[in-house]
C-alpha cells in the first residue's frame, strides 16, 4: 500500500494492532524506496519526511509505530545519495518486518513458560503478543482455559474468542463489566501493550488498568506482553503519550442520545508499574523496574529530533 492507504487504514483500524501497525509502516517505506525514483536526494528526503510524520500522527498512542518507522530510517540523514538510501531503507524496514514477528514468537515461547498446566487465564483486547503465549501453551499441550473480554467498544474481544477457539483452545467471551467478578477463577491475566514507559507504566487497550486493579486486589498476577520496540524513548525525558480519542460513533447510535449529551471515548489507558508483576519482553521477562536498561540497550543510539 501507499503512504496514504496505509494511513487510511491505520486511521480507522482495518489495520489495528501495536506490532503490526509498526510493521505496516515499515513495509509501507520500504515499499516507496522501491517504487519510486527521486531526482535528487533532497526531493527523497522531502517526500521521505512527509512519510514519516503521516504515519506517525496516524495513531498517536502505540510508540511502536514511531519506533518502527524511526528504525526504518535509521542512518537515513546521513545517505548521500539517493541510490544509497533506498537500499537502505529497503533493508531496515525488512530486517525491522523481520525481527518483529521474530519478537512475537520468542515472547510466546517465554510467555508460555508462566502459564501452568491446567491454567484459566484473563486477557483483554486483541494482542498478538499475549496470544502468542496463551498459543504456545496450549500447543505444548498444557490444558488451559481464557476469559476473553469484549473489550468495548471496538470490541476486539471477538477477534480474541475466534482466533482462540481456531486453535482449539477452551475460550470464554465476557462483558469488560465481568472482570473483577471473574478474577476470582482467574490464575494469571495476560494483556499486551501499545506503549511501555521508561518508568514501567504500560499504555494498552482501555480497561486494562481495571483488569490489574482486580488482579492486584485477588492476587492474580498481571503479566504484561511486549515487545521492546513498544518501549518508549522520549518518555525518559519526561514526555506524556498521548491518549488516542477516537469519535463516539464507536459508542453510541446517530440519535441514541440528547444533542446536550457528551460522549468522552479514549481507547487506551495507563497502568501504573505497582500492578505489573512482570512484563515479558523477547529479550526475557523483566519487571517493570528494569525497563530503563532494556531501553538504554534497545535505544541508546537513537537520537530524536
Ligand atoms: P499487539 C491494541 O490496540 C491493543 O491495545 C493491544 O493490546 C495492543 O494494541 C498490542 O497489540 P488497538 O490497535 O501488538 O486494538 O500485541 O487499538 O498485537
Amino acid at each position: 500500500m501507499n503512504v496514504d492507504e496505509t494511513v487510511r487504514a491505520i486511521k480507522s483500524m482495518e489495520i489495528r494492532g501495536a506490532g503490526r501497525i509498526a510493521r505496516a509502516a515499515a513495509a509501507t517505506l520500504g515499499e516507496l524506496a522501491v517504487s519510486k525514483d527521486w531526482k535528487s536526494i533532497s526531493e527523497m528526503r522531502r517526500d521521505i519526511l512527509n512519510a514519516k510524520k503521516e504515519l506517525i500522527s496516524s495513531r498517536p498512542t502505540a510508540v511502536s509505530l514511531m519506533n518502527g518507522v524511526q528504525s526504518t530510517l535509521k542512518g537515513f540523514n546521513e545517505c548521500g545519495t539517493v541510490k544509497d538510501a533506498k537500499a537502505l531503507i529497503i533493508k531496515n524496514s525488512e530486517d525491522f518486518i523481520k525481527a518483529s514477528n521474530e519478537a512475537v514468537t520468542k515472547i510466546g515461547i517465554i510467555g508460555s513458560r508462566r502459564i501452568k498446566d491446567g491454567a484459566v487465564i484473563m486477557t483483554h483486547c486483541n494482542s498478538s503478543a499475549a496470544l502468542e503465549c496463551i498459543k504456545a501453551a496450549h500447543r505444548s499441550g498444557k490444558k488451559i482455559k481464557v476469559y476473553a473480554t469484549e473489550s468495548r467498544p471496538w470490541r476486539q474481544g471477538i477477534l480474541t474468542v475466534n482466533e482462540l477457539a481456531k486453535e482449539g483452545i477452551d475460550v470464554t467471551l465476557i462483558i469488560d463489566g465481568a472482570v473483577r467478578s471473574v478474577m476470582k477463577k482467574v490464575d494469571i491475566v495476560m494483556v499486551g501493550a501499545d506503549t511501555i514507559t521508561s518508568n514501567g507504566a504500560v499504555i494498552n487497550k482501555i480497561g486494562t488498568s481495571q483488569l490489574a486493579l482486580a488482579a492486584n486486589e485477588s492476587h492474580v498476577p498481571f503479566v504484561v506482553c511486549g515487545e521492546t520496540y513498544k518501549i518508549s524513548p522520549q518518555s525518559l525525558f519526561g514526555d506524556m503519550v498521548t491518549i488516542e480519542e477516537r469519535d463516539i460513533g464507536e459508542i453510541v447510535k446517530k440519535g441514541e442520545i440528547s444533542g446536550n449529551v457528551k460522549v468522552f471515548n479514549p481507547v487506551f489507558d495507563s497502568t501504573p508499574a505497582k500492578y505489573i508483576d512482570a512484563i515479558v519482553t523477547e529479550a526475557g521477562i523483566i519487571s517493570p523496574g528494569s525497563v530503563y536498561e532494556i531501553m538504554m540497550r534497545q535505544f541508546g543510539d537513537i537520537t530524536f529530533e
